[in-house]
């Protein structure tokens, strides 16, 4: 009995345990011809020990985390492939303890900042906080609770009545911490700013907010695994974890024209689409308000990381849809303003020609399946001329992050009053 107890103890304390990357190394690798294509797809479906930041496409560049006991082979793999690799993170882990680091000696007075990243306590504490000193205009609510019971919450703004509406998601990916930080810094720009353009679009548009739609992968992303991009739900013997960006039903698990599932049937991958279309319970919460508010929003937006995109319908095929040049149109008007900022240029376009293709993803079933015409990905900073950091973005470029997004907000808002929304 003694022994199982011990046993036991050491499980648990096994699984408190933190991933480490020590030396791990990232690669940016330029993908040129077919067979290079063929390989890295295979690794991204296969292999437990590399990790493929972003789905590879042909004559663009992919970002792979490399362990150390794979330095040789992935040295071989890319030499015998004749693909060029180039090394832009030296080790992943230095990052990761840099990155939260910060003011984190716990003060009395600690005032919420955007100098840190918050963990989904904090954030949850700042939003009631939030909803209750704005009560007349703001209010928080739960849309669902996730499979290891967390509440999946709901920001909402309105300083008027008759309001059209902006249906923002964050950090639907768990690793993606700086959709969540520019979501809340989003919130509190429309609570307290006194910038008239601002205060035009907080009180002139009612804006639903949710700052954690994975909350669950967001706690083990801080907790157990930096790297952790799913949720955490039990999806085989092995393994944990649905892709919610590939979970929503419109088009769900559907080829492109090249044949391209622009995600995965395998519970083990890191686009693992579920068993069925809206299968999780984050997923269901976020169609909970699109069915809830039916004819409120003209512009959806789902903010990730990273890349300097601005991603339009369609991921799950390469026909461009009906509204494109009305979508690069508005699309355009929020890259140049976000441009003027800091000087960052964002792509434009269809996400399965500009990126990759990916079916199930929440702005195709906003678009397809709500009619929400505006509807965007949002890949924020990540690698730039501010440096190479991928998902572990320093929190020093949290503010500069959240001012440009903000400042193409603002852009996209004016673009779109002119095609007859937001009006
Ligand atoms: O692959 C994704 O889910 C997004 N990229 S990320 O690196 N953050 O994972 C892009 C999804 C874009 N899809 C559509 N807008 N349809
Ligand atoms: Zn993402």
């Amino acid at each position: 009995m003694k022994f199982l107890a011990l046993l036991a103890l050491l499980f648990l304390s096994a699984s408190a345990e933190k991933s480490r990357f020590d030396n791990y190394r990232v690669y940016s690798v330029t993908v040129e011809n077919y067979q290079q294509l063929q390989a890295i797809q295979y690794l991204e479906e296969h292999s437990d020990a590399y990790n493929i930041f972003e789905s590879p496409h042909l004559n663009a560049d992919t970002e792979i985390l490399v362990p150390p006991h794979k330095f040789s082979d992935f040295e071989e793999l890319t030499e015998n492939l004749g693909m060029k690799a180039k090394l832009i993170i030296n080790n992943y882990q230095e990052l990761i303890d840099e990155e939260i680091k910060p003011s984190r000696t716990p003060r009395v007075d600690a005032q919420y900042d955007w100098v840190s990243y918050k963990n989904l306590n904090e954030i949850n504490a700042w939003l009631d906080q939030m909803a209750a000193q704005y009560s007349s205009v703001a209010s928080v609510r739960n849309i669902g609770t996730t499979i290891q019971g967390r509440p999946i919450r709901l920001f909402k703004i309105s300083k008027k009545s008759g309001n059209r509406g902006i249906f923002v998601e964050a950090n639907i990916h768990a690793r993606e911490w700086i959709s969540s930080a520019t979501a809340t810094y989003l919130i509190n720009e429309l609570l307290t700013s006194t910038n008239p353009d601002i205060v035009d679009i907080s009180t002139n548009i009612d804006w639903y907010i949710i700052t954690n739609a994975n909350p669950d992968g967001f706690v083990f992303s801080w907790d157990s695994n930096r790297n952790w991009r799913k949720t955490r739900a039990p999806v085989s013997a092995l393994c944990f974890g649905v892709d919610p960006n590939r979970n929503f039903a419109y088009n769900w698990l559907t080829p492109d024209e090249t044949g391209s599932l622009g995600a995965s049937t395998s519970p083990c991958t890191d686009t693992y689409a579920g068993p069925s279309p809206l299968s999780e319970n984050e997923t269901r919460a976020i169609e909970s308000v699109f069915a809830d508010n039916a004819g409120k929003f003209d512009v959806f937006l789902s903010f990730h990381s990273y890349g300097h995109y601005l991603l339009t319908a369609w991921g799950h095929t390469r026909v461009p849809p009906a509204d494109n040049s009305m979508l690069q149109t508005v699309g355009n008007a929020f890259r140049t303003a976000l441009q003027a900022v800091n000087g960052i240029n964002y792509a434009v376009g269809p996400t399965n020609t500009v990126l990759y293709a990916a079916s199930g993803a929440s702005p195709d079933h906003a678009y397809g399946h709500h009619g929400i015409k505006l509807a965007y990905t949002l890949e924020m900073r990540g690698n730039g001329n501010y440096g190479n950091y991928g998902f572990v973005l320093p929190p020093q470029f949290i503010i500069p992050n959240a001012q440009e997004v903000i400042a193409g907000l603002v852009g996209l808002v004016r673009s779109a009053r002119t095609f007859g929304y937001l009006n």
